[in-house]
């Protein structure tokens, strides 16, 4: 069998996550690689989800715990399994001095003082579609930790606010497993090759679309949107543009990403500051967006320029391609 240029054979397997993070950081000379260490710490806790979520079904790993989280949500058993391979991930690769979880409600200290960084994570973003095959996600936001290295850090590490992060992603669980992330310069999205147990660079440097035709909110909330959504949302139905909603944040933001779109969840009578928390959804979510070319807003100002209070707030959260976002804040007072 003759193998020419273009048979699968003969194309390189690509540039895996690892030897691209390890080129990455030869551009910094001071780098001390924990912060790489750290991000091969998140990918592997992204596969070892990703094998859970693919068999949920054939290991019971399907329907809630029976209790609820610190966000007066039904806790689903992936969601307390994702959490558990986050956090235990994080503790063992010994770079996270401490954790934010949407699962818990104080900070997690990992015990190890001397790690420079502190995470915030959604362990398993979009948790009202795991038990029904519709992609779910995790999202991540690393900051470099105010307190002195060695001792116990401190609410002051996570409240740092969005421009602070070092790194921010997620990792989407659908008809492939990607992990798409920024360390403050290109987004970068790897797609995982499980016959090879790799993460291989599929999106190189994204640039979203800065217009679209694509709108992804929650129809059923519309009556309580404040006026200024609802003329917009109705200026986009008479141009005939799509309306397209997952339910999952990481799904809708990355189709949004690629191809170009604007996902709203504003405020609502439920849930009046917004529903979305801003350290663990907002800020990665607005850090990699606006490396992509995106604007990310919470109708007032810029997500990334919110002063953080507080572990769980929540925000209103407006983002996606710059032309549909300037339109929307248009309309809004
Ligand atoms: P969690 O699932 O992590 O709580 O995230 C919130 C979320 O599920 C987003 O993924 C999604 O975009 C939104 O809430 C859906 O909310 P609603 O069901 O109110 O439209």
């Amino acid at each position: 069998m003759e193998i020419t240029a273009s048979h699968p054979l003969a194309l390189p397997v690509g540039v895996t996550l690892d030897r691209y993070i390890m080129h990455r950081q030869t551009a910094f000379p001071y780098a001390t690689g924990e912060l790489s260490q750290l991000l091969r710490d998140i990918a592997l806790a992204g596969k070892i989800i990703h094998r859970e979520v693919n068999r949920a079904g054939l290991i019971d790993l399907t329907g809630g715990m029976g209790v609820q989280n610190v966000q007066g949500e039904s806790q689903q058993k992936l969601d307390m399994i994702a959490n558990i391979r986050f956090s235990r991930a994080l503790k063992n690769g010994g770079e996270a001095c401490a954790i934010i979880s949407e699962e818990d409600e104080d900070i997690i200290f990992t015990g190890n003082n001397n790690g420079k960084y502190v995470v915030a994570i959604d362990p398993l973003d979009g948790s009202s579609n795991i038990d029904v095959n519709v992609s779910i996600g995790t999202i991540f936001s690393i900051y470099r930790r105010v307190t002195a290295i060695g001792t116990e850090p401190s609410l002051a590490d996570f409240l740092q606010g969005g421009r602070r992060q070092v790194a921010a992603g997620y990792i989407l669980y659908g008809s492939s497993t990607i992990m798409v992330y920024t360390t403050g310069h290109s987004a970068n999205g790897f797609t995982y090759d499980a016959s090879l147990g790799e993460f291989i660079l599929s999106h190189p440097d994204i640039h979203s679309p800065a217009d679209g035709q694509t709108y992804s909110c929650n129809d059923g909330n519309l009556d309580s949107y404040e006026a200024g959504v609802r003329e917009y949302l109705t200026i986009c139905r008479q141009k005939e543009y799509t309306a397209r909603y997952i339910g999952s944040l990481v799904a809708d933001f990355h189709r949004n990403l690629l191809k170009g779109g604007i996902y709203l969840y504003p405020p609502t009578k439920k849930s009046p500051t917004g529903k979305l928390r801003l350290l663990y959804e907002a800020f990665p979510l607005a850090f990699l967006a606006e490396k992509a070319g995106c604007l990310a807003t919470s109708g007032h100002q810029a997500i990334l320029d919110i002063k953080p209070t507080s572990l769980h707030q929540r925000t209103p959260l407006f983002i996606g391609a710059p032309v549909m976002v300037e339109n929307l804040m248009g309309h809004l007072g």
